[in-house]
């Protein structure tokens, strides 16, 4: 008896030492953890045709289609960071951010995409703006393709045309050779199942081609194949000198199943390998497509009384080179959707050969995007989902961030943080997920691509009606601070 409550009493108190021990960690980032915030080109830029910048795919969809924006806002101006760049460095500052991820417009360097015209005017602004976040000890961590594809190359098909594949490698090297002794962190690809919509839709996304269940498996099939190669370059020519990491940013909802079912099961799983697994299964994975992804495209293919599969194969040389192309895995996390098995989308379309219906629980707060619910406990489990299903490969947080009508009391993008890193941590130092950073999307208000200036993301305010564009920072920017300088999410965000 005696000994059975010493027993009991000693395992409580060794309960409380663990409680202890972890609660006094659990709300702090890991040493070394990188904090920031990012941004990209066509959204904050502006001069659009400025100093030898040729037109890219947004540039056109927006000039030729304003009423695909809201209020025909374009990118023209947008941020006018290309002349202002300087303060957007002094808000990241404002933050105490160690990082800054920011995109490199492809046509303000090479203005048709190819190598006959190269832009020095377009070299020189990033050398401005690496060089300043340097002086200031932040570090640079560059996106080469954030969906600004060159016009010129829209022209001979975009994406789909497998021949841009080595486009995009000869402007990976110029990008190498003109910015990576002093650029260590490298995304090739910022959310290829979002930009490869482009090519399924028709006023989302540019280059807006309707040609559902093709031309965006044709895409995806192009960028993963550049992917690989660019990644092999770095390591034959580059990796040795600059000593750098190359990666990709992908992004997926958390997918609840809908019901506690088999099927529902089954459907996140599909859901997963449609949206995520399309890309991330070829490089973190074994070089190719999940298999179930493989299987239903090509059904669906025979069915429809197609000679191919509208999913095209690797060649075995090809993936060699994209398995384990990448040094890390970048992503993209706002949300978390319900799933069910179903049929919707047209035929042919991804959503079809995925067999999967997405919705929304109406209880879930929204945010002033329509498809952003505030859903905290789904990124933990997120982050456990990649770091399970794509073993071995660190995890940075390249974009996650709240939208609103840009007031400067932002209350719901400071809950938004609070929560949604609270779980991250729990992740990372209760699950032991190896997440190694965290970008928060984004350090300043800017063009929402087709949403426009209606829905803004940042830490400051933009004044768009201002020639200035002044930054303002809104209450976040003072809360990021507080958390980003002391490593330390409040503890009440973990209640
Ligand atoms: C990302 N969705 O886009 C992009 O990388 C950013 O350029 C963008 O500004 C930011 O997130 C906020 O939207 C997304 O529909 C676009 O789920 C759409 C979705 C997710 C991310």
């Amino acid at each position: 008896m005696a000994r059975g409550l010493a027993i009991l009493l000693s395992t409580v108190a060794v309960i409380h030492l663990v409680r202890a021990a972890s609660n006094s960690t659990l709300n702090q980032f890991p040493d070394g953890f990188l904090l920031g915030a990012a941004t990209a080109a066509y959204q904050i830029e502006g001069a659009w045709n400025e100093d030898g910048k040729g037109e890219n795919i947004w540039d056109h969809m927006f000039h030729e289609h304003p009423e695909y924006t809201n209020n025909g806002a374009n990118g023209d101006v947008a941020c006018d960071s290309y002349h202002k760049y300087a303060e957007d460095v002094e808000a990241l500052k404002g933050i105490g951010a160690e990082v800054y991820r920011f995109s490199v417009s492809w046509s303000r360097i090479l203005p048709t995409g190819d190598l006959d015209v190269i832009n020095q005017a377009g070299i020189d602004y990033y050398n401005n703006v690496i060089n300043l976040l340097l002086e200031n000890g932040i570090e640079p961590m560059v996106t080469m393709y954030h969906w600004d594809l060159p016009q010129a190359l829209q022209y001979i098909g975009g994406w789909p045309n497998p021949l841009i594949a080595d486009y995009f490698v000869e402007y990976a090297r110029i990008l190498f050779e003109n910015f990576g002794d002093r650029v260590k962190w490298w995304i090739t690809f910022n959310e290829p199942s979002v930009f490869t919509s482009g090519y399924s839709s028709v006023g989302y996304q540019a280059p807006s081609q309707n040609a559902p269940g093709i031309g965006n498996y044709l895409a995806a099939h192009t960028l993963i194949r550049a992917h690989g190669k660019v990644y092999r370059l770095y390591d034959q020519q580059f990796r040795a000198t600059q000593n750098g990491r190359v990666g990709i940013t992908l992004s997926t909802d958390w997918y609840e199943p809908a019901e506690d079912t088999e099927a529902c099961v089954e459907a996140q799983r599909r859901m997963f390998e449609f949206q995520l697994g399309l890309y991330a299964h070829p490089i973190y994975v074994d070089g190719d497509y999940p298999a179930v992804v493989r299987e239903r495209v090509d059904n669906n293919s025979r069915a429809e009384g197609r000679p191919r599969s509208r999913l095209p194969s690797f060649t075995e040389e090809e993936k060699q080179e994209i398995r384990g192309s990448s040094d890390f895995f970048g992503l993209n996390a706002y949300t978390t959707s319900l799933v069910m098995p179903g049929e919707s989308g047209t035929s042919p379309s991804l959503e079809l050969d995925s067999g999967v219906i997405r919705f929304y629980n109406e209880s879930w707060p929204v945010s002033s995007a329509i498809w952003l619910r505030v859903v905290p406990w789904g990124f933990r489990k997120l982050l456990n989902w990649v770091a399970t299903e794509y073993q071995g490969y660190p995890i940075i947080v390249t974009e996650n961030g709240y939208a609103d009508t840009g007031e400067l009391d932002d209350q719901g993008r400071i809950s938004y943080y609070g929560s949604y890193l609270a779980e991250m941590l729990k992740a990372v130092n209760e699950d032991g997920v190896n997440v190694f950073g965290y970008m928060a999307w984004s350090i300043i208000d800017n063009l929402e691509w087709a949403s426009g200036y209606a829905v803004r993301f940042g830490l400051y305010q933009v004044d768009f009606n201002s020639t200035d564009r002044t930054r303002t920072p809104k209450a976040s920017a003072s809360f990021m601070g507080d958390i980003y300088r002391n490593k330390t999410v409040p503890e009440e965000y973990f209640q």
